[in-house]
């Protein structure tokens, strides 16, 4: 059966489509990892196919576009090789640009639905199989649709049944023979087979056969055992059971009222059908990017979580790489706000306002002395052209400020109310420690020592030193 549908243009998914889980995030990179060569050097127009772990690879490239459709082991290249050509047909039909895919909506909705009947269409086949008198007609009889059923000669008869959204052809054996030639053709190409026997009437014998059967004919088959008529061998523990018969089986009864839930469930778990997507994801996501915008950033790391854990669930890559970009980006955000808040808790804060105690007696600038230049042929005494200097002042026009130095000087320097606050913060930023208090012991011996004010450049290597010794004496 299909399971999932990529289509990659310039090397990003834009689009994806999932009928059945396969491979998990790390499984999928390695996929990624292997058809990356491939994307990169592309061989247009020819058909590959590879299997890989549980599942296979199809894949194709056409104007530029790479398709790829991953299904199980069973599923054969020629039927496949025809649904990619199709799939192709309609994608470049929808969407003539392929990044269109991200924008058209109500085509996007056409080429899903398309993709649904795809799967209607290729019948994939769940098999009934076990001794005459098990209980193989009553399971059809209760999951079968309203569809007319369809007839093989005279040993088979398949109905349309409905898991998870999915539609299976059932097929169910007519004859009243348990070792007929014709099982081999019954199983062929099956999704899965349910190995149906009842439990208080059996022999290991004919089930022995019937399991040889499916490792004979059908390998890539999944099987599930069902130990059917519960209700007339319940004296029997299901472990006991299972012990003599060498096999983990679904014990089931008829007269279980839940039994129709109970067989879809244990089909739908085996083939891995993919439940609904949740709907709210969308909505979810702009919740999400709303929390980010308003730096609520613990709240939008719990949402952002929630969506990967559901992409995950749902194996939805498209979004899982954005979303894990986001949530790094968020840790780091959340990061840096802690060590802000740190720093701000260990700033000495300047008084709001400044009064003096004592009178503070400002002298006077010297004058300064205006100079002419001499002209080397007035041979004057310098004494004589030295005039007293008029008093200057200066007036609002005099002063021009360039507000756009003003501002991003500001940006980017960060203000510290002292040297040993900003040696501190230095020193944490390169992940030390030392207290405000021995900081500032370290700014006066390196002023001391250097006979200047300090720069910015000699706390950074002040810093630098005392980190060093650090390592050294640890
Ligand atoms: N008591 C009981 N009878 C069952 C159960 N399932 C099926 N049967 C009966 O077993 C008989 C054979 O069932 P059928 O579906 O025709 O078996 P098939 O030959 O494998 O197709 C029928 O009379 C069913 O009503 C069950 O769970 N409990
Ligand atoms: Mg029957």
């Amino acid at each position: 059966m299909l399971r999932h549908i990529y289509i990659i243009f310039n090397k990003n998914i834009i689009f994806s489509y999932s009928y059945a889980l396969a491979f998990n995030n790390e499984q999928f990179k390695n996929v990624q990892d292997l058809l990356n060569e491939f994307i990169d050097l592309p061989i247009s127009n020819q058909f590959f196919h590879r299997p890989f772990g549980d599942y296979q690879l199809f894949y194709i490239t056409k104007n530029n576009v790479f398709y790829l459709i991953i299904a199980d082991l069973v599923d054969k290249s020629d039927y496949i090789k025809e649904v990619l050509n199709k799939i192709i047909k309609r994608f470049q039909n929808l969407f003539p640009n392929s990044l269109e895919i991200k924008e058209k909506n109500k085509e996007k909705n056409e080429f899903t639905e398309f993709l649904r009947k795809i799967h209607y269409e290729l019948h994939s086949k769940i098999a009934l199989v076990g001794p005459y008198g098990s209980g193989k007609t009553t399971i059809a009889n209760l999951l079968k649709l309203n569809f007319e059923p369809k007839i093989f000669m005279n040993f088979a008869k398949s109905y349309k049944i409905n898991i998870d959204n999915l539609y299976f052809d059932l097929w169910d054996f007519q004859l009243e023979d348990n070792f007929s030639p014709l099982w081999n053709k019954f199983l062929s190409g099956a999704d899965l087979i349910l190995l149906v026997f009842d439990s208080s009437n059996y022999k290991i014998k004919t089930l022995a056969h019937f399991i040889n059967l499916q490792k004979t004919d059908a390998k890539f088959s999944k099987l599930i055992v069902l130990a059917n008529k519960r209700d007339l061998s319940e004296a029997r523990e299901l472990k006991q059971i299972e012990n003599e018969f060498n096999f983990p089986v679904f014990g089931i009864s008829f007269k279980d009222p839940e039994i129709k839930n109970k067989l879809i469930n244990i089909i739908s778990n085996e083939l891995k059908v993919i439940k609904e997507f949740p709907s709210e994801f969308d909505d979810l996501l702009k919740i999400a990017e709303n929390e980010v915008i308003n730096k609520r950033y613990l709240d939008a790391l719990n949402h952002f979580n929630h969506l990967k854990d559901i992409c995950n669930k749902f194996q939805e890559f498209i979004h899982l790489s954005t979303i894990e970009q986001k949530i790094s980006e968020i840790e780091k955000l959340i990061e840096k706000e802690k060590r802000e808040k740190e720093v701000e808790k260990f700033k000495i804060k300047a008084p709001e306002k400044i009064s003096f105690s004592q009178k503070v007696l400002v002298k006077p600038l010297p004058p300064q002395v205006k100079t002419t230049k001499i002209k080397t042929s007035e041979k004057k005494p310098i004494k004589e052209i030295e005039k007293k200097p008029k008093k200057q002042f200066l007036k609002p026009q005099d002063i021009k400020v360039n507000l756009d130095t003003v501002k991003k000087d500001s940006i980017i320097e960060k203000s510290f109310d002292t040297l040993e606050s900003e040696l501190f913060y230095l020193i944490k930023e390169k992940q030390g420690n030392l207290s405000l208090k021995l900081c500032k012991t370290y700014v006066e011996k390196l002023q001391n020592k250097l006979k200047r004010s300090l720069t910015s450049v000699d706390l950074n290597k002040a810093a630098e030193i005392y980190l060093k010794r650090k390592e050294i004496s640890n």
